[in-house]
């Protein structure tokens, strides 16, 4: 798809949810490069092939702690301009009313079958603090491949940008989380929502750095592949 200049829709809902999704931003044919990259190289270093596990202690890892591992493991040799074309870093500048720099990329594995999906335990967080009224980054997130939903997609909490970082309401929202009881109806009386960026391969999500998100548990059949680049303000 070719990334059109951003609609003044896009830009509201943005400002107001904290993200934005941007569905087939890029083609297959951009993204299927990657995925088989990423195939081959968890085959050569033995961790998973044709539709098996190969290494019984990556496979019986806490599912975070996996997520991180396979990060460290399967690199993309220039990842950030595989999957971020010019178009759509001046849509993260028009976002974000500035000129943000890529900071860093990296891929987002995890292994089939990690367990029932679950809101309980997550690791809520945000990668920079920031107590500014702007935007200070706004992170893209890729999907590789197809992520069915409850398939180990990032989960984040539209809302929470606008959530002062020093204030009550922050430390409320991350009580919640963390107790995970009567979530839903405490959420939804806060205003805000959990997102799950599942979707079909090259579909992409933008999100204000100053939102709420995790890593969640992969319960599908299928690996899941997604790749982020975070931009920061320069
Ligand atoms: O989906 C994931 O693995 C978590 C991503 C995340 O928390 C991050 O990139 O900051």
């Amino acid at each position: 798809m070719q990334i059109s200049a951003m609609t003044p829709e896009q830009k509201s809902s943005f400002q107001e949810k904290g993200y934005l999704l941007l569905r087939g931003a890029l083609i297959k044919k951009q993204v299927r490069p990657i995925k088989e990259h990423i195939l081959a190289e968890l085959s050569r270093l033995k961790i998973w092939s044709s539709g098996k596990s190969l290494s019984a202690s990556i496979k019986q890892m806490p599912a975070f702690q996996q997520i991180a591992k396979l990060s460290g493991l399967v690199k993309q040799h220039d990842l950030q301009s595989k999957v971020i074309t010019p178009d759509t870093l001046a849509l993260i500048n028009a976002l974000a009313e500035g000129k943000l720099a890529p900071a860093q990329s990296q891929l987002l594995i995890s292994l089939p079958h990690q367990g029932d999906w679950t809101l309980n335990g997550l690791n809520w967080h945000t990668d920079i603090s920031s107590h500014q009224q702007r935007i200070p980054g706004i992170q893209a997130f890729i999907l590789i491949d197809d992520v069915n939903p409850h398939g180990g997609a990032t989960l984040a909490l539209a809302g929470t940008h606008l959530l002062s970082d020093r204030g009550e309401s922050r430390r409320n929202i991350r009580e919640v989380l963390r107790n995970g009881s009567e979530l839903e109806s405490e959420l939804s009386r806060s205003n805000l929502s959990i997102v799950e960026m599942s979707g079909q391969a090259g579909d992409m999500y933008l999100m204000d750095m100053r939102l709420l998100h995790t890593p969640s548990i992969n319960s599908s059949k299928n690996i899941r592949m997604m790749a982020t680049v975070r931009y920061l303000l320069a």
